[in-house]
Order: structure tokens, then C-alpha cells, then sequence
């Protein structure tokens, strides 16, 4: 029997340590702000699969749409290529992707990359045993880590949906789009999916559930430093605070500290203390307007091939060729 194999992709840099770091340059940045990729550990990953399901937050259900009516018309755009995700998280929209794959011929290969060990031993499992014919190789690293195979996959699809774009800055996106343009041959895809400007209740809501997922979410970060690095931060005197900033057009997502508190990491054992009320920044979701989106990525050396929409025009689909 095929067991769906894992790659782990060698880290220069113990997984503790670079956490440390990267929290405590988080703390003492100005603003303080997280790496959000620390977001998604086992526990992260599972919560953030609560939030898709979530009423309020419609980016992927909206996604699943457009993906579900087009990914016919996105094969037989491709062709037979190979097929990468980045982030795939529990990919279940994959699965429209990969059923027109295979019912339009060909081997079917599919390589989903992600920081989370545990979300891609499920998700390869799952796509195992959904699409028993399909050849899955899981990848567990940074998604740029990922880039230099991708000359050997090629023809290749790299798919980047959910919006996970807009959890870089611009800057990180720039050079996100400008490295995986040069890590692709000409006649690749792209396929990225891209969260659109829209009224901010409907953005507000997304990102501040009823049922608190969110909130759960946020918190699991410092959760996670008391379990990987004895912090000791009371998760109590923590607080969820997600807005939308009309002058950026993205969501902020911190954790605002409601009494002041001082803590330790290990390693490096720096002391922190966060004044009441003060902010810690763990993401941001930047939103999208195509007429500003598709010159940048032009100017990376994608062309657009075709742009899907549901018809509310809240998320944008676009398949773009090297
Ligand atoms: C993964 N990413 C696209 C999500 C978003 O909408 O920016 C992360 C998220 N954070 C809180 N809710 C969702």
C-alpha cells in the first residue's frame, strides 16, 4: 500500500529558537507585530479550519464557489501540470481542482506545502483517501523554502488561495510574487486567490466570529509561547481586537493586553512587559482592488489569463501564466 510521503525541507535554524526570536523581535518591535507564520501550529491550524466554517467569515466558502464552477475551465487553460499549493492547510478546496484534473486525463500529481506538520499529514491522508489515484507529496516548510524545486516540476500550477496573500505587507508581497516568477519557467500558472475591498461590516464581521474562534485564534499564539517557551502570559488578560483600516485597506488583527504583564521567553530569556492595554499586532489581512493587483503582478512577469468572481464580487480568482 502507497503511504503518501512527507518532505521536510532541512532547517538552518533550530524551530525553537527561530520561534524565540521572532517573538521577542515581535515584542520589542514599533508597533509590536508578530510573524504570523507562528500562527499555525497544530492547535493554530485546527482553529483556523473553525474559522472557514464559520457564518461570518465567507472567503472560503466564496472561493469554493468560483473554484467548484471553473476549475474545468482552469484545466483545460493548464493542461496536465502538476499541481502545488502553498499553504494548503486541511486542502479541502483542492478537491475541485484535482477532480477536474483527473477527469480530464493524465497522471495527477499534487504537492501541498505547508508550515504545519500535523495539517499536512491530515490533508495528504485525506486527499489519499478522497482521490486514491492521485500522487501526493507533502512538503513541511516556508512557502519561499519551496521555490527551487518548482523548475523541476514544471509544467506546474502553483496554487496560492484564500487569500493568504494578504497576510504579507506589500513589500513581503513584491517580493513573494517577484521570487516565485523567477523560480517558475515560462508557461507555468499561478492561481491565486485574492480577497476584495468591501464594506467594512462585512470585513469586521469576517475576522470577529460570535461564536469567538477568532478570538481563540489570536490567543493560541501566546498560548503557544507558554507551551514552547514557558512564557507564562495569562491568556485571561488577553483580548481579540480585529478592525479594518480604510487607509491600508486591511484588517488588523491583534491581542490587546487588558493589565500590564512581564514575562520571560526561553531561549534568549529576554524580560517583556506590555502595559495595560497596550497592542501586540499578530496578522494583517490586506483586501484587494484588481484594477491596482493585476499591474503589480504584471510588472512580476505574470500575465492574466482569466479572472474569476462569484457575482457579489467579494473574491477574485485569477489565473495567471508565467
Ligand atoms: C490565512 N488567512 C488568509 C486568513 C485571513 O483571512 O487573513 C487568516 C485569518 N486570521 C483570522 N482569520 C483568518
Amino acid at each position: 500500500k502507497r503511504t503518501p510521503a512527507i518532505v521536510q525541507s532541512q532547517p538552518n535554524l533550530d524551530p525553537l529558537i527561530d520561534f524565540a526570536r521572532s517573538c521577542v523581535r515581535g515584542f520589542y518591535a514599533d508597533p509590536r507585530s508578530m510573524e504570523s507564520r507562528f500562527l499555525y501550529d497544530e492547535e493554530g491550524s485546527a482553529l483556523f479550519e473553525e474559522i472557514t466554517r464559520q457564518p461570518e467569515y465567507y472567503l472560503t466558502r466564496t472561493e469554493a464557489a468560483i473554484l467548484a464552477a471553473h476549475a474545468a475551465e482552469i484545466r483545460e487553460l493548464t493542461g496536465p501540470t502538476r499541481i502545488l499549493e502553498l499553504g494548503s492547510g486541511s486542502a479541502q478546496k483542492t478537491d475541485h481542482l484535482l477532480r477536474a484534473w483527473l477527469e480530464q486525463g493524465g497522471p495527477t500529481r499534487y504537492y501541498p506545502v505547508d508550515v504545519s506538520a500535523a495539517a499536512l499529514s491530515s490533508a495528504c491522508a485525506g486527499i489519499r483517501s478522497r482521490f486514491p489515484t492521485v500522487e501526493v507529496v507533502g512538503v513541511q516548510c516556508q512557502y519561499r523554502e519551496a521555490f527551487p524545486v518548482l523548475a523541476q516540476l514544471s509544467p506546474v500550477l502553483v496554487a496560492f488561495l484564500g487569500s493568504s496573500i494578504g497576510n504579507f505587507t506589500p513589500q513581503e508581497t513584491l517580493a513573494f510574487v517577484r521570487a516565485l516568477a523567477a523560480a517558475l519557467r515560462p508557461g507555468d500558472f499561478f492561481l491565486l486567490g485574492l480577497d476584495l475591498v468591501k464594506e467594512r461590516s462585512i470585513l469586521e464581521g469576517a475576522y470577529n466570529d460570535q461564536a469567538g474562534v477568532s478570538a481563540r485564534f489570536t490567543r493560541n499564539l501566546f498560548a503557544r509561547m507558554n507551551r514552547e517557551l514557558g512564557a507564562g502570559i495569562d491568556l485571561d488578560a488577553i483580548e481579540h481586537a480585529a478592525w479594518y483600516r480604510q487607509d491600508q485597506e486591511l484588517v488588523e488583527i491583534s491581542a490587546r493586553f487588558t493589565r500590564e504583564q512581564t514575562f520571560r521567553l526561553t531561549p534568549p530569556g529576554r524580560v517583556i512587559t506590555i502595559g495595560q492595554g497596550e497592542l501586540v499586532r499578530t496578522e494583517i489581512s490586506r483586501k484587494f482592488r484588481l484594477e491596482r493587483v493585476m499591474p503589480e503582478l504584471e510588472g512580476c512577469g505574470f500575465a492574466a489569463e482569466r479572472v474569476f468572481t462569484d457575482d457579489q464580487g467579494w473574491f477574485a480568482l485569477l489565473l495567471l501564466r508565467r
